[in-house]
């Protein structure tokens, strides 16, 4: 008879390439041995150690997909593994990284000239340089379309005006990419702005109640002047900005599972230790249930995350799979992660357990990059053919 391993269900082990392996292990080793031994001073500080983005792009770890600029040029399944490896330690370095990826460097690799990327993609390919993604608005969060930032064409280039919020990286970023309405035909497109550039501002959001080790902060543009080559001259309309999303999303996916992982793990360990009325917790068959239903989940959730990234290296991977895979990977790790945070009693308030730290960045999982409703409309107008957005 074939034996199961728990650990591995479903065998995802075996759908992987020798290579995605060796990214995969080279990945854990870094984020167990460099990440997780910071992440309680970063949880309780909200301090930014500015050594992490430099290390992770040591590893190879930033912008992984890209070709050529120094980056490693690894499948897009290579892409989620190293995602879930950051975000098994925490969501915020996650956030981070797949900022700089996703939703900067690849909106350079795909829309921008050959000087931008030879300007900026091997700087920020080391963690040199951090940049950020300012698409969201104080008054627009799920309807972009609605955003009030503008550019204007003058005299020598463009003239921004309006305010971004919620930018991870934002102030501590080097180099701001900056969706805006373009004045001349009402079309969005994408500017390349670096910190210093007069009327550009960044304040820190402080106080946050998750996503504590990643930075967050507003974007104010009050007439920032940059000359014709800050434009992302290869893309307008909102196709520019949810481009970028798709990649940043797909990650999400892999990384809310390896979250919802180290959860389960931490719970089981905690279970099979801890004893009341003279049996360990992992004896109670509620118990067993909890971390079941959790470990279905996380099994289903990778094996379907593993298919889209297959999908999407061929070429075959429409905007809606990712949104399926973002929704119910954030979801259900969401969902899970506060059911075996039961297992951990009293403890569970403490942050030196880890999961109550995962249990509230994944309220912000489930928010940021499309809200788990948001992907519901997508899902239900691909269903229906009828738009429920508005
Ligand atoms: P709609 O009319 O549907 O589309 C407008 C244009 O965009 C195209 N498009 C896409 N293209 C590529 N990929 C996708 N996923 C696309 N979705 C739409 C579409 O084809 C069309 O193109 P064109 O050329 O015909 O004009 O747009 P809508 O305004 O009705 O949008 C509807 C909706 C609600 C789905 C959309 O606005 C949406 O996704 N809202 C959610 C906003 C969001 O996700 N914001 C994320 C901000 S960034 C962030 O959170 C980073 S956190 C990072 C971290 O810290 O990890
Ligand atoms: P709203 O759009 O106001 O939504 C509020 C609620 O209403 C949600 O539950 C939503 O699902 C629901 N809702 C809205 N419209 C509908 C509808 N039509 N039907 C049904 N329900 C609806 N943005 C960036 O651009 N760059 C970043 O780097 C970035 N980083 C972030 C980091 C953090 C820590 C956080 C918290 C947010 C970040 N965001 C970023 C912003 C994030 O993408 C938005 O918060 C998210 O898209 C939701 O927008 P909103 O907060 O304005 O909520």
């Amino acid at each position: 008879t074939i034996k199961f391993n728990w650990e591995d269900p479903l065998d995802l082990e075996g759908l992987l390439t020798e290579d995605e392996r060796a990214i995969r292990d080279t990945a854990r080793e870094f984020c167990q041995e460099h990440l997780l031994p910071r992440v309680l001073h970063a949880q309780r500080t909200e301090e930014y150690d500015p050594n992490v983005l430099p290390e992770m792009g040591a590893v190879g770890l930033l912008g992984a997909t890209i070709n050529g600029y120094g980056c490693a040029g690894v499948s897009t399944v290579a892409y989620g593994l190293i995602a879930r490896e950051i975000e098994r330690v925490d969501s915020g370095y996650r956030s981070t990284a797949s900022v700089q990826s996703s939703l900067v460097m690849h909106p350079i690799n795909e829309y921008g000239t050959k000087e931008q990327k030879e300007k900026y993609l091997p700087r920020l390919a080391k963690g040199e340089i951090v940049g950020c993604f300012g698409l969201t608005e104080p008054n627009h969060g799920s309807d972009p379309a609605g955003m009030e930032t503008t550019a204007e064409e003058v005299d020598g280039g463009f003239i921004l005006n309006g305010a971004k919020t919620w930018i991870t990286n934002a102030p501590i970023a080097d180099l701001f990419v900056v969706w805006a309405r373009c004045k001349w035909d009402q079309k969005v497109r994408g500017f390349l702005i670096e910190k210093g550039t007069k009327g550009l501002a960044a304040p820190a959001i402080k106080n946050k109640l998750a996503l504590r080790c990643s930075l967050t902060g507003s974007i104010f543009l009050d007439s920032v002047k940059v000359s014709h080559d800050a434009l992302l001259p290869g893309v307008q309309g909102l196709r520019g900005p949810f481009g970028c999303l798709n990649s940043a999303r797909y990650g999400i996916s892999w990384g809310a599972m390896g979250a919802l992982e180290d959860c389960i793990a931490r719970t089981r360990a905690y279970a099979l230790e801890r004893q009341q009325f003279d049996r360990p917790l992992a004896s109670f068959q509620l118990v067993q249930k909890k971390l079941t239903d959790a470990h279905t989940e996380v099994t289903l959730g990778l094996l379907a995350s593993l298919q889209v990234g297959r999908l999407k290296d061929a070429g075959k991977a429409a905007p809606e799979m990712i949104s399926m895979v973002k929704r119910n990977n954030c979801g259900k790790a969401l969902e899970h992660v506060r059911r075996v945070l039961d297992i951990l009693g009293g403890n569970a308030c403490s942050d030196e357990y880890h999961v109550g730290r995962h249990a509230a960045n994944l309220q912000v999982v489930n928010t940021y990059e499309g809200t788990y409703d948001i992907h519901t409309l997508i899902l239900g107008k691909a269903i229906t053919g009828i738009q429920a957005f508005a």
